[in-house]
């Protein structure tokens, strides 16, 4: 069961035995891009790590699972990650028995900034329960399928409210979508070269011995308060500019009804639908 710790941007996910907490997209290391531009903002990882540690001491979760891009850095590592990140991950593991990382797309070359112990998973993702957990740059693998729920990170959802004054207010979102589950089942076949014989469930169920369940699709906000976000609510609907539409292959494909989903402020507050948010 998939619990949205308000008015934190993390979910709780307990099962009969455990339960794990999870965060997404802590970009830690955000503010050193700034730096290189002549801007000194200081480092704010250990802001995160307060806010991070405060909730694993109030919710006491057996495992946390971050779901993808810890670094902000694609590929290189900056001076100061060599630093911030290693002494964030020690300390948190003072704070949490199990750690595991869904890698993102900002995730290559973070081992050896890691201390042992900590688990890297695939960003085609990871199930805990019946909550399917990957990323979001990259299609989930046909396991996740099986879940009722999914919960992806990459985006980093928030709106955008602007009065004909141009004041200007961003507020990160959680974004809940329902899911065609044999239209996804469907493209996720059809991405790994499987020909549909009978149904699409019953495909499914003989090459992967999973039964589409899927249902619907959490988008996670960011855990990093001063990274920003993607403005959902200017995004194009599908139908008029498909490029133009939200990140993500899974939010591209039209087993996701985006237009639709609901978005709420991470105090619980509901917004409106996105279509509904998009007409402001
Ligand atoms: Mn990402």
């Amino acid at each position: 069961m998939l619990k949205l710790l308000l008015p934190h941007p993390a979910a709780l996910i307990k099962t009969g035995k455990t339960e794990t907490l999870v965060i997404a997209d802590p970009h830690l290391g955000w503010e050193l891009a700034l730096q290189e531009k002549g801007i000194h903002v200081p480092s704010q990882t250990p802001r995160i790590l307060q806010k991070l540690v405060a909730l694993l001491s109030e919710q006491k979760p057996d495992a946390l699972v971050i779901l993808g891009d810890v670094k902000y850095t694609v590929v290189t590592t900056e001076a100061g990650e060599w630093h911030d990140i290693p002494e964030f991950f020690t300390e948190l593991r003072n704070h949490v028995k199990s750690i595991a990382i869904v890698r993102g797309n900002h995730d290559a070359n973070l081992e050896p900034l890691l201390p042992e112990n900590i688990r890297m998973l695939p960003a085609t993702g990871t199930i805990i329960g019946d909550v399917g957990l990957f990323h979001g740059h990259k299609w989930p693998s046909p396991a996740l399928l099986g879940c009722k729920t999914l919960v992806m990170g990459h985006l980093h959802p928030v709106v955008v409210f602007r009065d004909p004054a141009s004041f200007k207010m961003t507020r990160q979102v959680w974004m809940k979508a329902t899911c065609d589950t044999e239209a996804l089942a469907q493209v996720l076949l059809q991405k790994h070269g499987v020909k549909v014989e009978g149904t699409v469930e019953a495909t499914l169920q003989k090459h992967y011995n999973v039964t589409p369940k899927a249902m619907q699709i959490f988008m996670m906000p960011s855990f990093n308060d001063i990274l920003g976000g993607r403005p959902v609510n200017e995004t194009k609907p599908r139908k008029t500019l498909a490029s133009e539409a939200l990140i993500g292959p899974v939010l591209r494909s039209k087993a996701v009804d985006v237009d639709n989903a609901e978005l709420y402020l991470l105090d619980g507050t509901y917004l409106g639908t996105l279509n509904m948010l998009r007409r402001l």
